[in-house]
């Protein structure tokens, strides 16, 4: 058992008081499920790749059974996990503030596996894969997908109306984000008097900006984090420990 954050009593009164809070996630929250954080040391057959090169456009222009791949593998690894507590505390918060606003910038779907209802989805989805050249929503691949005999390089599958490539329904570097969730994410940013921003490096932006847009406005930032980040300075609260003991804390 790590060792707990105390958690201050400004911070207790600070929620109890609270209309609406905002929850902010990054990879750390699915750590405990067994999902690789994005800026954790790849493993295996994947070492030799730079997550942030093979994220882009221009990967899959390059090499599209490279990228389709990775991400199959991945989508295996998230259809192969489960919520864990922090995932569970955050759908439960739901029910004990006013208004609760969940943001995330994670593409499994762990947190509506975990009985969160409306999820802010900032960098898109594993598991909607659409047409790279029409956009055309594409049916998932049915079942978890399996390593061919060759290994994880596979062509994508076709779209059925343009021949294009399908890709997966994520938010690579140089693209926009889902214009919606965005505005409603710095919405909600701008409205909140608790943000809470849990398991994240809090260095992509723009996703990064709404804890920074949230405390400018006065809301209470609160972070939950076992490592340092940019936020250290301005958060009220810094929690160092992983997500889902601090928060089983916080909620026990
Ligand atoms: C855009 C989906 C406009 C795909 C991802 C220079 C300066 C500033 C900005 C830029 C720049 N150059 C380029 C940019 C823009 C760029 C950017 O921000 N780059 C940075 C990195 C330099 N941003 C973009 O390109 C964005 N779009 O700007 O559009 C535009 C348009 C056209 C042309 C130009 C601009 C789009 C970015 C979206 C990228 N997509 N993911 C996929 O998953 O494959 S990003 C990736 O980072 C992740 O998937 C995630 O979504 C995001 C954030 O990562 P984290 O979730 O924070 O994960 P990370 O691994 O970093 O950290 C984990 C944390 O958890 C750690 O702190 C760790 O300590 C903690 N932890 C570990 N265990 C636990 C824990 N915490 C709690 N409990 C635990 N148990
Ligand atoms: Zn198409």
């Amino acid at each position: 058992m790590s060792s707990m954050p105390s958690i201050p009593e400004s911070l207790l009164t600070a929620l109890s008081g609270a209309k609406h809070v905002v929850v902010f996630t990054g990879a750390g929250v699915s750590q405990e499920s067994g999902i690789p954080t994005f800026r954790d040391e790849l493993s295996g057959l994947w070492q030799r790749y730079d997550p942030q090169e093979l994220a882009t456009p221009e990967a899959f222009a390059r090499q599209p059974d490279l990228v389709w791949g990775w991400y199959e593998f991945r989508r295996r690894n998230v259809m192969l996990c489960s919520p864990n507590a922090a995932h569970r505390t955050i759908a439960a918060m739901a029910g004990v503030f006013p208004r609760l606003t969940l943001i995330t910038q994670n593409v499994d779907d762990l947190h509506e596996r975990a009985g969160s209802q409306k999820v802010l989805h900032l960098h898109g989805s594993l598991l909607q894969p659409r047409c790279h050249e029409c956009a055309r929503a594409y049916p998932m691949p049915s079942g978890i997908p399996v390593e061919p005999a060759t290994g994880w390089r596979i062509e994508p599958p076709r779209c059925p109306d343009c021949n294009g490539h399908i890709r997966p329904g994520v938010v690579w570097f140089g693209e926009s984000l889902p214009e919606d969730a965005w505005q409603a994410a710095q919405d909600a940013a701008q409205s909140c008097d608790v943000f809470f921003s849990i398991g994240t490096s809090a260095v992509v932006y723009p996703a990064a900006a709404l804890p920074e847009l949230a405390a400018r406005r006065g809301a209470r930032l609160i972070q939950i984090n076992p490592l340092p980040t940019p936020l250290d300075l301005l958060a009220a609260d810094n929690l160092h420990g992983k997500a889902g003991e601090v928060l089983t804390q916080l909620w026990a």
